[in-house]
């Protein structure tokens, strides 16, 4: 995917945390400025491949049945239907798991782990395989932190602690709140995945 200056991300976590919904709202953002293409990984429905194809990107939906999270193996197929353009972003949905996933390169970039602020500010170190393997971690949700007694800054400490290089980014994909950071970060991993491709040349127009 590289070679097609194609930025590939892998979104984990565990199931209800986010992952479509802050698509939906990245894909609204974006789309009038780069191609955006998704893979959509759940057990069984068609539902989320849907929800991003009402915000007017293509998209795949691939059923893991009993299956507990993507394989590079789905992820070839499902790009043979998607034709993603070159220099695209390309975001693939893992199956909401924040166990296995973690083991899984489906030839991305980088992962990124979305935490919402519901699930407990302890996860990092309860699952810390995800969070080692994630470039980024999104803390989600945090227009309900009035509502919680989740502690943003102890669970930020859980994840340096199993991965001291990680990143971290709050935001609510409901309010929008924190959504300027998390299109920065894109915006900059997408310009060194187009940079460092045997493409760049005739993507350079864009990028500058
Ligand atoms: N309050 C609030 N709710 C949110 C936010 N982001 C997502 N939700 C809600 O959380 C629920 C789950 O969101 P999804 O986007 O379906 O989560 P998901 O991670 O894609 O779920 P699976 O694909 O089933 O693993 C939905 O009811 C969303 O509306 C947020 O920032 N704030
Ligand atoms: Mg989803
Ligand atoms: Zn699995």
């Amino acid at each position: 995917m590289s070679e097609q200056g194609i930025l590939a991300l892998n979104l984990v976590s565990s199931p209800g945390s986010g992952k479509t919904e802050l698509l939906v709202k990245t894909i609204e953002l974006l789309r009038q400025e780069l191609p955006i293409a998704v893979i959509e990984g759940d057990q069984q429905t068609a539902n989320d491949a849907e929800r991003i194809r009402a915000a007017g990107v293509k998209a795949m939906q691939v059923n893991t049945g009993k299956g507990c999270h993507l394989d590079a193996h789905m992820v070839g197929h499902a790009l043979q239907d998607l034709q993603p353009e070159q220099g695209s972003m390309l975001f693939i949905e893992n199956v909401g798991n924040l166990v296995c996933p973690a083991a899984f390169d489906l030839g991305e970039a980088h992962k990124v782990a979305i935490l919402s602020v519901t699930e407990g500010e302890d996860k990092p170190v309860k699952y810390p395989d995800m969070f080692i393997a994630s470039e980024l971690m999104i803390v989600n949700k945090i227009d309900l932190l009035p509502y919680l007694d989740f502690d943003v800054g102890q669970c930020i400490a859980y994840a340096r602690q199993v991965n001291p290089g990680i990143k971290v980014l709050q935001l609510s994909a409901k309010t929008g709140a924190g959504m300027a950071a998390w299109l920065q970060w894109l915006k900059a991993s997408r310009q060194l995945a187009v940079l460092g491709s045997p493409v760049a040349e005739s993507l350079a127009q864009e990028t500058v």
